[in-house]
């Protein structure tokens, strides 16, 4: 992409409404814009991470054998009704009625959706296990949406689903997301720790939240130092093996770690000295088993083996792609600006000319883009005619990992520079050379 021809609104000035760093680097490097209190529109830099993001989301969901599906944001509020949650839910369900004066909302979560269509179509125990999840918009009330994406009312966020013909293949099903979860958030380049939570609204009696240890994080947790230690299982993770899977989630576990509404001092109390952790965090996944809360009354059953009918059992498990792009640069920042890991970089490579005009410049630099353009490369190429001092700037700002410098001065003795965001030092290199660093 030339900058010339891109949109990426880069503000000078540290916006004022902006009280984390993420909010404030979101801002100034363009990615999103506030519509109405925690409403945003996805500019084209801050779109480009947060598909990133949810592609990784959604490869390792169907990796972990869950099955995409597109619900959509309006539900009726009968099937509320249904599950009793209709009342229960409160303020923060956005309620609407549409011309015919039905009541619609739009939804905050899809626990009662996703239970019709089962019921509708899934008869019997040889159709499962069944794990169905989509990535789609939620809207809730929030009393103070605040953060920018962190807490905004309108956000992202990837749902599954899970339904089983009883208690044990269910807990293995969560068990096999609770594993799908850590991988990734590793791949997302982020530290995120399961911790026993609360279930609140969902319900449920057993969950884990995934939360990425920051001081601007809204949770207070408790955990023991020696859980950051464990090692994240590769992709070769077997997920048809449920003893491994078990195996895995009970390592995990195995070590006290709990949000603040589930702490107990006695247990506390029991881990030594200098492995108690109290720290806050970004809650950026949240998992639920609840059995039979949605299934019972909504009446989802299947036909067991035994010829009898079985109420399904289910878990929701949820991650928020919007609040993670906030996440990961609340991780990830210097004070120049936003450093992403490369897998969610919204271009892998950016060229500064430092005297765009300059034959030998832009002759040099075209060059380079298009060669790595032409090897699958995102590029953003800085072709403006700003002065050098604001094209390095902006760089920074806006994160971008790998940056080449092309300058009149390097040129004559045949090299140009290249750099890593957020590492110190630089290597002069032929355009050649340069080239080959990013395409061999
Ligand atoms: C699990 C999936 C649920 O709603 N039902 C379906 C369950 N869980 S949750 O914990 O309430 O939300 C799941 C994840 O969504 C993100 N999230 C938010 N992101 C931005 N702004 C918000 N206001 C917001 N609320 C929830 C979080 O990542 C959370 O873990």
């Amino acid at each position: 992409m030339r900058l010339s021809r891109y949109f990426i609104p880069v503000l000078k000035e540290n916006p004022k409404e902006a009280e984390i760093v993420s909010h404030r680097l979101m801002l100034r490097a363009g990615m999103i814009r506030q519509q109405a209190a925690g409403i945003y529109s996805w500019l084209p830099l801050g779109l480009k991470v947060l598909n990133k993001v949810s592609d990784i989301v959604r490869e390792e969901q169907n990796r972990a054998g869950a099955i995409e599906i597109l619900m959509p944001t309006i539900q009726s509020a009968d099937l509320w009704r249904e599950s009793g949650r209709y009342d229960d839910y409160g303020k923060e369900m956005l309620r609407i009625q549409d011309r015919h004066e039905r009541d619609m909302l739009f939804g905050p979560t899809n626990e009662e959706m996703v239970t019709e269509i089962f019921r509708s179509y899934v008869k019997s125990y040889k159709d499962l296990p069944l794990n169905l999840y989509h990535i789609q918009w939620k809207f809730r009330d929030e009393v103070r949406p605040r953060f920018g994406v962190m807490r905004g009312r309108e956000f992202l966020m990837k749902d599954a689903y899970s339904f089983d013909i009883d208690e044990e293949s269910s807990r293995a099903a969560y068990y096999r997301m609770f594993v799908s979860y850590l991988r990734t958030f590793d791949r997302l380049g982020v530290k995120a720790i399961p911790m026993r939570a609360d279930t609140g609204p969902i319900g449920g009696d057993l969950s884990h939240e995934f939360l990425i240890l920051a001081d601007t994080g809204e949770s207070a947790v408790f955990c023991n130092s020696d859980v950051m230690k464990l090692p994240v299982p590769d992709e070769s993770v077997d997920y048809d093996n449920d003893e491994l899977i078990a195996g895995i989630v009970k390592d995990w576990t195995a070590h006290y770690a709990r949000t603040d509404e589930l702490h107990d001092e006695e247990l506390w109390s029991e881990v030594s000295d200098n492995q108690r952790m109290e720290a806050r965090g970004i809650e950026v996944g949240h998992i639920f088993h609840f059995g039979t809360k949605y299934s019972e009354p909504m009446g989802a059953k299947v036909a067991g083996p035994d010829g009898k009918e079985h109420v399904v059992q289910m878990g929701s498990y949820g991650i928020g792609p919007s609040r993670l792009v906030a996440a990961i640069i609340e991780a990830s920042h210097d004070d120049n600006g936003i450093i992403w890991p490369e897998s969610v970089a919204p271009f892998q490579v950016g060229i500064v000319n430092m005297k765009t005009g300059d034959e030998g410049c832009d002759r040099e630099s075209s060059r380079i883009y298009d060669a790595l353009t032409a090897a699958g490369i995102e590029v953003l190429y800085d072709d403006t005619d700003q002065r050098a001092g604001s094209k390095f700037a902006t760089m920074d700002l806006i994160g971008v990992p790998n940056q080449i410098v092309v300058g009149p001065r390097g040129l004559e003795k045949g090299e140009v520079e290249v750099k890593r965001r957020g590492q110190e030092g630089r290597d002069n290199l032929s355009p050649d050379e340069a080239i080959n660093r990013f395409t061999t």
